[in-house]
């Protein structure tokens, strides 16, 4: 491979998102309270459902905060804390009640993703219809810099379907999300805990709505190929950062199980325990390099930082020119949870037009 200078990455950046990040982590992963409080939520009054999917594209019009735009070229894109405009923010609006701890794995699961996606996009003010039945809208003003709508709330009991989620809205600017959407099942949040993977099912979904799978082919992205017979990864950075874990050829995309685990995941036959495969392994899912530098394929202003991510050196991946290979199989998953079989995720319904 040619070496190139990757002039993205600021190692200042790096380090300072390293240690937040590690902190962030070390704080989220070991708290036995997380594990105690979770799925004890008292049931919610109200039925909480989606709406149904619109016929049409839906196309809404709303307006840049302009006179913030000045105060983003002033501020330093890691600066940490609450919203601002010189950093990429992702807002969680918990539209049912959730425990302080559920609260704090959505948090920490949004800082984690906003150490990845650093660079600030421009906030936009308008009306944002919510993405449930009977709520009112996701946002209503300003938004900085996107909205996630959270219901942890009955879907159909234990088993069968465990979360929902994806983008909704999308910026036509540049064609990155707007609002997303996040519904788990509160009957299955015990089971996930007692498999001490909440936390990652939760940063795995995040992914989803912030596009991994979910807007690799939206608008004229061409970052998934190769479709109709062995799907991989198109990307430049995510395939970067393939080879410098020591895959080799093209990142491979998952090519078995339904609509949203194929073509919607890293292959599970070849990354195993890497977070974004449709099957969450027990022990380590690490967010690798891989996944971060992908959100920069996205279009986010994304850094590649990842966690510690174990890939065979040499492990091969999907030659496009050859048909007929497919990546052979490296682990069979000992145990853990079938995710992308009891997930379902969202494609966007709409775009969100700025004058
Ligand atoms: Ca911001
Ligand atoms: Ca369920
Ligand atoms: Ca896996
Ligand atoms: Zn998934």
């Amino acid at each position: 491979m040619k070496r190139k200078a990757l002039p993205y990455v600021n190692f200042g950046r790096v380090l300072c998102a390293a240690l937040l990040c590690s902190v962030l982590f070390t704080a989220c992963t070991e708290d036995p309270e997380v594990i105690a409080s979770l799925g004890e939520e008292a049931a919610p009054q109200q039925i909480i459902q989606l709406a149904p999917r619109p016929d049409k594209w839906v196309t809404i019009h709303a307006s840049k905060e302009e006179e913030l735009e000045d105060l983003s070229k002033k501020r330093r894109a890691t600066q940490a804390g609450g919203p601002d405009r010189g950093r990429f923010n992702i807002s969680l609006k918990f539209i049912v009640p959730v425990t302080e701890e559920q609260e704090r794995v959505f948090n920490d699961a949004a800082a984690r993703w906003e150490c990845i996606i650093i660079k600030d996009v421009p906030s936009i003010t308008g009306t944002i219809p919510s993405a449930f039945v009977g709520f009112p809208p996701a946002a209503d003003g300003t938004v900085d810099d996107f909205i996630i709508e959270v219901a942890l709330a009955p879907i159909d009991g234990p088993g069968g379907i465990l979360g929902q989620a994806g983008p909704v809205y999308i910026r036509n600017s540049d064609n990155l999300p707007l609002s997303g959407v996040m519904f788990f099942d509160v009957d299955d949040l015990a089971f996930l805990d007692e498999l001490g993977l909440f936390e990652e099912v939760i940063i795995h979904e995040m992914g989803h709505v912030l596009g991994v799978g979910t807007l690799w082919d939206y608008g004229d992205r061409d970052l998934l190929r190769g479709e109709e017979t062995n799907p991989y990864y198109a990307g430049k950075l995510g395939n970067i950062f393939w080879k410098l874990e020591g895959g080799r050829k093209l990142l491979p995309v998952e090519d078995t199980g339904g609509p949203g685990t194929a073509l919607g995941h890293w292959r599970e036959s070849v990354l195993g325990n890497e977070l974004m495969t449709g099957f969450l392994n027990l022990g380590e899912n690490p967010l690798s390099h891989i996944t971060a530098a992908s959100m920069r394929d996205l279009g986010y202003g994304a850094i590649p930082f990842g966690e510690r991510y174990d890939l065979e050196r040499g492990t091969p991946g999907v030659d496009p020119n050859d048909e007929n290979t497919t990546p052979p199989d490296i682990e069979d998953p000992a145990a853990g949870i079938d995710l992308a079989a009891r997930e379902i995720t969202l494609r966007p319904i709409g775009s969100v037009e700025v004058k």
